[in-house]
C-alpha cells in the first residue's frame, strides 16, 4: 500500500516513514496545493484540507496540522505556528518567553488518513516546555526550543527518540490502532 504524504515539509515525512514503513505502508512525498482554512481547531483545519484534497479527485494519502501550543502565551503560536515560523521564527517565541517563569507548552499533530475509501483523523499531544535558548541542530521547525523532559531538545535527540515519544509519533501510533481495527494493515 502506498499512501501520499502531501505537505511541504520533508521532516514531516521522514518521520512518517520511519513509523509506517513497518507496517508495510510506503509513503510518498507529494505536493499539493490545498487551502488550509483558518480556524482554532487543528482538527477542523485537516477535515477542510481533506475535503479539498478529495475534491480533486485524489485519494489514498495523509495530511498533518501540527502546532505548538504555550501555556504562558494562551496557546499561540498554535494553529497560526507555520506563520509564527516563518515570520517571527525561534528567536521570536524565546522574545515573548524572555522573563516568563512558566515555560510549559505542548505540541498538538493531527494526522488526516485518506485510506481504501476511509476517513481516519487522529490527535496526538507532547507535553513539555519552552528552553532558554535555541539547542541542536536536527529536526525542524521548533525542534531547537522545545524539550520533552527537560534536559534535551528535540533537535538534540535522534528522529527514533522524537518519534517514540512525539505529538506525531503518538498520533502515528492512534492512527495505527485504527488501520488494524478496520483491516486496513
Ligand atoms: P504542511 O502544512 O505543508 O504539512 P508545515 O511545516 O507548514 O507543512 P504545519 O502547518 O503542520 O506544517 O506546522 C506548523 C508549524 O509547526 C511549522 O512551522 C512546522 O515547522 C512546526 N512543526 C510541526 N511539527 C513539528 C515538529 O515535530 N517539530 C517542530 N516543529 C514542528
Amino acid at each position: 500500500m502506498k499512501l501520499k504524504v502531501i505537505t511541504s515539509n520533508p521532516g514531516k515525512v521522514a518521520e512518517y516513514q520511519r513509523e509506517l514503513s513497518g507496517y508495510g505502508i510506503e509513503m510518498e512525498h507529494t505536493r499539493i496545493p490545498y487551502n488550509e482554512v483558518q480556524t482554532s481547531e487543528l482538527e477542523e483545519v485537516v477535515n477542510k484540507g481533506m475535503d479539498a484534497i478529495v475534491a480533486q479527485g485524489v485519494r489514498d494519502f495523509i495530511i498533518d496540522d501540527s502546532g505548538l501550543f504555550v501555556d504562558a502565551l494562551g496557546g499561540f503560536p498554535g494553529v497560526w505556528s507555520a506563520y509564527a515560523q516563518k515570520t517571527i521564527g525561534n528567536k521570536g517565541i524565546l522574545k515573548l518567553m524572555e522573563d516568563v517563569e512558566d515555560r510549559g507548552a505542548e505540541f498538538r499533530c493531527c494526522i488526516g488518513c485518506d485510506i481504501s475509501g476511509k476517513r481516519i483523523v487522529v490527535t496526538g499531544v507532547c507535553r513539555g516546555s519552552i528552553t532558554y535558548s535555541e539547542m541542536g541542530d536536527g529536526g525542524f521547525g521548533f525542534d531547537p526550543v522545545f524539550t520533552h523532559d527537560g534536559n534535551r531538545t528535540f533537535s538534540q535527540i535522534p528522529m527514533d527518540e522524537k518519534n517514540a515519544v512525539s505529538h506525531r509519533g503518538n498520533a502515528v501510533r492512534l492512527l495505527i490502532d485504527a488501520l488494524k481495527s478496520n483491516g486496513l494493515v
